[in-house]
């Protein structure tokens, strides 16, 4: 009932946000794509999903992360969803997949989602729609999601080195959003995804305590917010976890770039955004006008971020099971 509540204060925005979207050309997913197909798919997905997000809202952070991740590698078709198997070790196994969970809440849902009509939605929809449903649930923003994703067989863990980096700097940042067809905004407003989540110790350590191979710190790093950073993390830690924004990490807000401008970003990734005109302009207008649009401006680079190479039509498939291809 909340959450019907709170959509509908959105009604306006969400209005205008799907009016672009049905008039943009050369976008192939369509808004209520399973209307006629499976009519309560997402009903069904919004379910699963605050069944498992009311008692771990934490899982809010690692799904809308995973979604990332599937459409940085290969476009959004499910790929980081698919098992290693014998002859190939898949995504999931690649470097960057240690801290990624959650991938029961997708399984849960496909599993409900071929009782009530099978072999209709593809996983790629449902982690799309799963990202959504997550952050809306723990209060973040709304994003209509247009749907009709096909399930890629490829996933390779290899690609998972073609991810953004934490060290990467602007210009590297720059042109890997770029190269999906994100624009400069869509990177500082998509990086405000760290205003929730964790990090491991590991991810950090070379910035508080090896930056240049002399035992030294990032000096970009607010220097009275290093001892509490250390105090959390020893050198050799590969298992503790760090709070991306201390004191807020569950709470969907501006608060990313308040850290940010404070020197405070976790990942040189984070600092980065300070290096540009028109990112530190917006990181800087968050920060000050306590993030008067990133809602509205993360939800629409959201719907773009969704679009990324997707495989529609015939292409692909729909996987019985998100782990598996169909004939594998
Ligand atoms: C701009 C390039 C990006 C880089 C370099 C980056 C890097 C990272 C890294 C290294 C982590 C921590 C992993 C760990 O050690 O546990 C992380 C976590 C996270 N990232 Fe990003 N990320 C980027 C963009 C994004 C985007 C576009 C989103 C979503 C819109 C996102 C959402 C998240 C979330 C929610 C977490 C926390 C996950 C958790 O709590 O388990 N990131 N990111
Ligand atoms: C710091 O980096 C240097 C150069 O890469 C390396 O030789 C040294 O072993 C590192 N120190 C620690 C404590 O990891
Ligand atoms: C769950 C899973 O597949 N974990 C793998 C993540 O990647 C590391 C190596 O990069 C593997 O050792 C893990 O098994």
């Amino acid at each position: 009932m909340a959450y019907q509540k709170r959509i509908s204060s959105h009604v306006p925005q969400l209005l205008l946000l799907a009016l672009v979207l049905a008039c943009a050309n050369g976008y192939d997913l369509k808004l209520g794509f399973y209307q006629k197909t499976c009519p309560k798919a997402e009903a069904i997905v919004e379910s699963v999903t605050a069944d498992h997000i009311s008692v771990a809202p934490s899982l809010a952070a690692p799904l809308l992360r995973m979604h990332f991740h599937d459409c940085f590698i290969r476009g959004c078709d499910g790929s980081i969803l698919l098992d290693s198997t014998k002859n190939n070790q898949a995504e999931k196994a690649g470097p960057p997949n240690l801290s990624l969970r959650g991938y029961q809440v997708i399984d849960a849902a496909k599993t409900a989602l071929e009782k009530a009509c099978p072999g209709v939605v593809s996983c790629a929809d449902i982690l799309a729609l799963v990202a959504r449903d997550a952050v809306y649930q723990i209060k973040g923003p709304y994003w209509p999601v247009p749907l009709g994703r096909r399930d890629g067989r490829i996933s390779i863990a290899l690609e998972s080195l073609t991810l953004p980096a934490p060290f990467g700097n602007i210009d590297q940042l720059k042109a890997q959003f770029a190269s999906k067809g994100l624009s400069v905004k869509d990177l500082v407003v998509l990086s405000g995804g760290h205003t929730i989540g964790t990090s491991l110790c590991s991810t950090i350590a070379i910035r508080l305590y090896n930056f240049t191979g002399k035992g030294d710190t990032d000096p970009t790093l607010d220097s009275e917010y290093v001892p509490y950073l250390k105090s959390k993390c020893s050198p050799t830690d590969k298992t503790t976890i760090v709070e991306m924004d201390p004191g807020s990490f569950r709470t969907f807000d501006e608060r990313f770039y308040t850290n940010v401008l404070k020197r405070r970003g976790l990942f040189q990734s984070d600092a980065a955004l300070l290096d540009d005109k028109e990112t530190s302009a917006y990181v800087k207008l968050q920060a000050q006008s306590h993030g008067s649009t990133f809602f509205e401006d993360f939800a629409e680079s959201m719907v773009k971020m969704g679009q990324i190479g997707v495989l529609t039509g015939s292409a692909g498939e729909i996987r019985k099971h998100c782990g598996l291809n169909n004939y594998s």
